[in-house]
């Protein structure tokens, strides 16, 4: 059968396309699994990953029709399927090493909008749109929705979004900070592309340590920060990459990054 994931590296970029587009993307086990097979790829071979969906839609999170039952079966076990692919999926996402962008460039809704929200820089297409969904059908954010809301939005919007389902249009997902970037349809991939290509050109192990430097923060208190901050700048001092760039900087030049 068709992939429902596609998979392909280019300058260093692992572009990875949700593939089931006349479900709109909505998550099925096979999806995951492969999802978790093209992100496990990218960490061995790419130095940045652009994350997007096919078709007219990003993703509208767990395919329903695989949750469809009789009143009278066994209801399905949802903490299971959390627990199994939803939480290793957010997990794996900020722990990968390399910065990854996400392009919404349709719906994205339920653990599909929580998706986006995992990813380190989120573009949307102007015709793009946020739903948390959950509420509609009687659960809550999950996929680290409950996480990253609060977070990028403040609680009020946060609890307004998550309370009433509303679709929030990629505009207004911007201007709240939810987001990095809303773009003209036509021009999000190109600019999704660059940006993903300019990290993979970049140093990759700085941007790894900033990403995992700036998520211990919500945890953390300032001293512990301040500590995470010298031991990662100690590492970081001793890389090819920071003396390229100093060189670079010095000889009025580009620098030329390796990633080491
Ligand atoms: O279960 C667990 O493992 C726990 C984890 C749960 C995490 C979750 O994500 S729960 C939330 C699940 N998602 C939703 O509730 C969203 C459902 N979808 C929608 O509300 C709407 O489709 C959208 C607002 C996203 C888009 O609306 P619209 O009008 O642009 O498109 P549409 O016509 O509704 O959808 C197009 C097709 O995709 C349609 O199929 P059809 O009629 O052409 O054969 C529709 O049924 C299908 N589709 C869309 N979303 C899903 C889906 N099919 C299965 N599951 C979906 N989530």
């Amino acid at each position: 059968s068709e992939q429902s994931i596609l998979y392909a590296l280019e300058d260093g970029v692992a572009q990875i396309t949700l593939n089931r587009p006349d479900r709109l993307n909505s998550f099925n086990t096979e999806m995951h699994l492969e999802l978790r097979g093209a992100l496990d790829r990218a960490a061995r071979e790419a130095r940045a990953v652009l994350l997007t969906g096919a078709g007219r839609g990003f993703c509208a999170g767990q395919d329903l029709s695989d949750r469809s039952v009789a009143a009278s079966s066994a209801p399905p076990n949802l903490g299971e399927s959390v627990e199994t692919w939803y939480k290793p999926l957010v997990l794996q996402l900020k722990q990968l090493e390399m910065p990854v962008v996400c392009a919404v460039n349709g719906v994205a809704a339920g653990a599909g909008a929580s998706l986006a929200l995992a990813c380190d820089i989120v573009l949307a297409a102007r015709s793009a749109s946020f739903i948390q969904a959950f509420c509609k059908i009687g659960l809550i954010p999950d996929t680290g929705g409950t996480w990253f809301l609060p977070r990028l939005v403040g609680d009020a919007r946060a609890l307004g979004l998550a309370l009433t389902g509303d679709k929030l249009p990629a505009e207004k997902a911007e201007a709240w900070g939810m987001i990095w970037k809303c773009v003209d349809d036509a021009q999000l991939m190109d600019e999704a592309r660059t940006l993903a290509k300019g990290f993979a050109a970049g140093p990759t192990r700085g941007f790894a340590r900033t990403k995992q430097a700036l998520r211990a923060s919500w945890s953390n208190p300032l001293d512990d920060q301040l500590t995470i901050e010298r031991d990662f700048m100690d590492e970081l001092g001793r890389s090819h990459d920071y003396r390229e760039g100093v060189a670079a900087f010095m000889e009025k030049r580009a620098p030329r990054f390796t990633g080491k």
